[in-house]
């Protein structure tokens, strides 16, 4: 094997969303001791490396993801003592804890952006991106928000705008200002001095703006975002003073959120030799089916792009390039109701969908709930949602329409909505499937009494026992983090099939992505895993729906 190995190559990332994994005391939002509480649930999962969401101050604009204290936990989370416990906790068991670094853009209310906006002069004032209004009285330039409406917000005080490529209360830090570099590398040193073991950095991609900010063509939102915002002249420069300063002095890993990195530019991102950043997670799967972006039409899936995007980034993986698998997080509905079949197979999708993840090479990575299967909830009023990203556009969208029409376009829009992902954790079929003893913050799904973990324990047959067979299996055979890919019958149209090799083994994968019947005219190789029971042996490969087998192949 060429590969170096290391062990957040071979470790299985599970995410955590704290709002929503587990409530230790009852005030209806997830918490650290309830982290703490389910680590025997984790390690008996399997999985090595927990990326928590982010945990630092915030009043919570966009759930955590706008920080005003990067060196403090969130009210509702904690205390430091309780974060202290909880890295002592996830070490003793020999796993590791990655942070999320939000460093694109703070919280409005965090003390920079409190100093930056009382006057043009405050030493903070160039800590963020601030302009005066443009020719006609209004915003600066034409930039939109990934949270619907412009990417300016006027402020009183000074009578200049600033810059938010979010919501308004998440203002864009300067990464031009050297002494704002400096609080960014200070505070990840804050974390790793205590022993955290990496980060997972959100939309990093977009820290280096274009000169001039000048004017784009924002017609179609997410492909502006991917070639304009992300990608800017100096992000690499920028990410490789961060590698300098800070990482190189720690055993750390940094995962990159990869908005705008295509296989074309991973390696000048994740390259070895670069560097700069040890992996990220792309969204040409994640968008596979939602090109133009969640609110967009959607496309229906295609078998045969899927195949061809993992081709494209096993080449990624082959050239030094490393990357993180994952079918879904906390920004997307919930992996088996956007790839599976959760009305006919739910249980032989999700199993099949986890084959696929955890035989893909790279570094596997698990969002909460989908080890049960969790499925996208139905939300019947805007109230029901909580995330910024839909309530924005709702309200830009819909705000005039008569009641009926608002109730279908809220129908049409929720199909991606990133809230399907935060419902809180399915623990049993108890109140509140043991998320909570009190209210939560966001309704859970009305499936909790068929789909939770207490039931899943029971039956040998569950996802989750097979989840837990199949992070054994990836341990066993780290060929399929490290070795080669080949696909198989790439013309099939409902079939992917691979090999997996290295010089001494071969693993063949056959993957049935639909719900009927299927035969390959090839003989079955010897059966090591698979989401139905064993058969006997016959002359062609004939796979069931939604079958997923792992073979041992000459
Ligand atoms: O998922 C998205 C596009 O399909 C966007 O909703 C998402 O905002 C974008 O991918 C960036 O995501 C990250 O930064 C956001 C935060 O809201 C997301 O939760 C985070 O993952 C701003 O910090
Ligand atoms: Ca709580």
């Amino acid at each position: 094997m060429s590969v170096q190995p290391k062990w957040w190559k071979e470790g299985t990332i599970y995410q955590i969303y704290p709002r929503s994994f587990r409530d230790s005391n009852g005030d209806g939002i997830g918490d650290l001791p309830g982290i703490i509480e389910k680590l025997d649930y984790l390690e008996q999962l399997g999985v090595d490396i927990l990326w928590l969401s982010p945990i630092f101050k915030s009043p919570n604009d966009d759930n955590g993801y706008d920080i005003s204290d990067y060196r403090d936990i969130m009210l509702e989370f904690g205390t430091m003592a309780d974060f202290d416990q909880l890295l002592d906790n996830v070490h003793a068991r020999g796993m590791k804890l990655v942070l999320d670094l939000v460093a694109n853009h703070s919280s409005d209310e965090h003390e920079w952006f409190t100093q930056s906006r009382q006057s043009k002069h405050n030493p903070y004032r160039d800590y963020y991106y601030w302009r005066p209004p443009g020719p006609n009285g209004g915003p600066p330039n034409n930039w939109k928000s990934f949270f619907s409406g412009d990417a300016w917000t006027f402020d009183e005080t000074t009578g200049e705008y600033y810059l938010h490529l979010f919501s308004k209360k998440q203002p864009d830090l300067n990464w031009e200002n050297p002494q704002v570099r400096r609080e960014i590398y200070e505070s990840m040193r804050f974390w790793f001095e205590k022993g955290v073991d990496g980060f997972r950095m959100d939309v990093i991609t977009l820290i280096s703006k274009r000169p001039g900010l000048p004017d784009a063509d924002f017609s179609n939102f997410w492909h502006t975002a991917e070639t304009f915002y992300a990608n800017g002249p100096k992000v690499h420069e920028f990410l490789n003073e961060m590698h300098n300063q800070v990482q190189r002095h720690y055993d750390v890993f940094s995962l990159a959120e990869g908005v705008g990195i295509k296989p074309e530019n991973a390696l000048e991102y994740v390259g070895e030799a670069r560097r700069e950043l040890n992996m990220l997670y792309h969204f040409d799967i994640l968008q596979l089916t939602i090109p133009d972006g969640r609110f967009a039409p959607p496309v229906p899936f295609n078998l045969q792009l899927l195949k061809q995007i993992i081709g494209d980034w096993s080449s990624v993986l082959r050239n030094g390039g490393w990357v993180a698998n994952a079918l879904g997080n906390h920004d997307f509905a919930r992996m088996v109701s956007r790839f599976g079949d959760p009305q006919r197979y739910w249980q032989a999708s999700a199993k099949l969908l986890h084959t696929f993840l955890a035989t893909l090479g790279g570094t596997l990575n698990l969002y909460q709930g989908d080890e049960i299967g969790m499925t996208n909830a139905h939300f019947a009023h805007i109230d029901e949602f909580d995330d910024i990203e839909l309530r924005n556009y709702f309200r830009e969208h819909a705000a005039n329409m008569d009641p009926e029409k608002q109730h279908a376009f809220l129908l049409d829009i929720q199909r991606e909505a990133r809230d399907h992902a935060r419902t809180p954790f399915q623990w049993s079929a108890e109140p509140q499937a043991g998320f909570t003893s009190g209210s939560p913050w966001l309704k859970v799904n009305d499936n909790f009494p068929t789909i939770n973990v207490a039931a899943q324990e029971e039956d040998p047959n569950s996802i989750l026992n097979y989840v837990r067979q199949l992070l054994r299996f990836r341990k066993a055979h780290p060929l399929l983090v490290y070795g080669d890919y080949e696909l198989l019958w790439p013309e099939h149209k409902q079939v992917y099939a691979y090999l997996r090799t290295d010089g001494a083994q071969r693993l063949r994968v056959l993957l049935n992505f639909s719900g009927k019947s299927q035969t390959l005219d090839a003989r079955p190789g010897e059966l090591l895993l698979s989401n139905y029971p064993a058969t006997k042996s016959t002359l062609a490969i004939s796979l069931k729906p939604w079958e997923a087998r792992i073979e041992r192949v000459d």
